[in-house]
């Protein structure tokens, strides 16, 4: 990795983008990608800051950010979109994709299973969340089917559950956090790669998939005693709907934890105080979140 690259505080310091602006950027108009470093930390290089720049100066003119998005990207030097400058694990999934649209799993498979020396992390965050907002990008413009896009999300979450069974459920020392979605949600996957990552880190994970009603949430916190909970929220909810949800599970809840809310249905302005419920936009937040708050990774002796 070059050493001209920068970590997003830098890049939120030097071009006075908030570091939640960017990664929303990133998360809902692929604006930039940036390279991981190898404690998954994104990692700039010197194109896609300028990209940033262009993209908020175009929007301090008062372009819509996804106009300004789509300006400033078609402004960008060819290499940035022609298929000779992917990097090769890019250059694997846009593979992948292209046999799932076919709906060929036997070489989605063998292709897939040529990343099989990267890093979990690393597949999980540049492989199959990309993959999966390819194939949703797409779908929203007429490209792809549902039918490709559903045969599409059933290769990514067989390959994530695969990866968290074979993770297994941690050891009996392990702190544990459960991980569950919000009430009517469908979308697990942005959970599960969640349940994932705080594996990775150390956690037991109990995951316990879509759609959890509040007080069903707070039972199982009670039975398996965690440190925290996770509920993921890709529907757009208020404010208020979110802490009428959290004051549900609060009074079924026996000891007191903190509710971590994520997903594209949530922003910053939905965390409070009172109800200690923290939003966190993603892994990397969610890992900084932990260590600030000083959460255990092994429990307490009793
Ligand atoms: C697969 C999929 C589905 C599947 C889900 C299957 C499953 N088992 O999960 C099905 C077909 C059921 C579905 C249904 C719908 N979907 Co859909 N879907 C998708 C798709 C393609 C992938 C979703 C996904 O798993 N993403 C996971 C990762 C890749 O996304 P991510 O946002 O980057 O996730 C990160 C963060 O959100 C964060 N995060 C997530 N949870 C948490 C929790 C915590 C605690 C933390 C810290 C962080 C965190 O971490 C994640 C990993 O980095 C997306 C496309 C996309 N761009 O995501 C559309 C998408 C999410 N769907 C969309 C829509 C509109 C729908 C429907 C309303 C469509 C319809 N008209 O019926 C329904 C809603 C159903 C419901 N009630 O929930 C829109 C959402 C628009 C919005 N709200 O912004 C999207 C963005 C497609 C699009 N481009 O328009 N969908």
């Amino acid at each position: 990795m070059s050493r001209n690259k920068l970590p997003i505080r830098e890049v939120a310091r030097i071009t006075g983008i908030p570091r939640n602006t960017l990664l929303a950027w990133e998360r809902r108009y692929g604006v930039v990608t940036p390279e991981r470093a190898a404690n998954g930390y994104r990692m700039y290089d010197e194109s896609e800051v300028e990209l940033l720049r262009q993209v908020q100066n175009l929007v301090q003119q008062g372009h819509r950010i996804s106009n300004a998005v789509r300006l400033a990207q078609e402004a960008q030097p060819e290499k940035q979109t022609a298929r000779e400058g992917l990097t090769e694990v890019e250059g694997i999934s846009h593979e992948v994709l292209g046999h799932l649209l076919r709906f060929d799993r036997a070489k989605a498979n063998q292709t897939f299973f040529r990343l099989g020396w990267l890093p979990l992390a690393t597949v999980i965050d540049d492989v199959l969340a990309p993959i999966l907002r390819q194939v949703g990008d797409m779908w929203e413009r007429g490209e792809a089917t549902v039918a490709q896009e559903h045969f599409t999300s059933a290769f990514v979450r067989d390959q994530l559950l695969g990866m968290l069974y074979k993770l297994g459920p941690g050891t009996e020392q392990s702190s544990k956090v459960v991980c569950a979605g919000y009430p009517g949600e469908q979308h697990e996957m942005g959970l599960l790669m969640i349940a994932l990552h705080l594996r990775l880190l150390g956690f037991a994970t109990v995951y316990l998939g879509a759609d959890v009603p509040p007080g069903d949430l707070a039972s199982v916190a009670n039975v398996v005693d965690p440190v925290f909970v996770c509920q993921s929220v890709f529907q757009p909810i208020s404010r208020q709907e979110l802490r009428e949800h959290v004051a549900v599970f609060r009074g079924v809840l026996e000891d007191p934890i903190p509710f971590v809310a994520g997903g594209r249905g949530v922003t910053p302005d939905h965390a409070d105080t009172e109800l200690d419920i923290h939003v966190l936009s993603d892994f990397e937040e969610l890992a900084t979140w932990i260590r600030s708050a000083q959460i255990p990774l092994v429990k307490a002796p009793a």
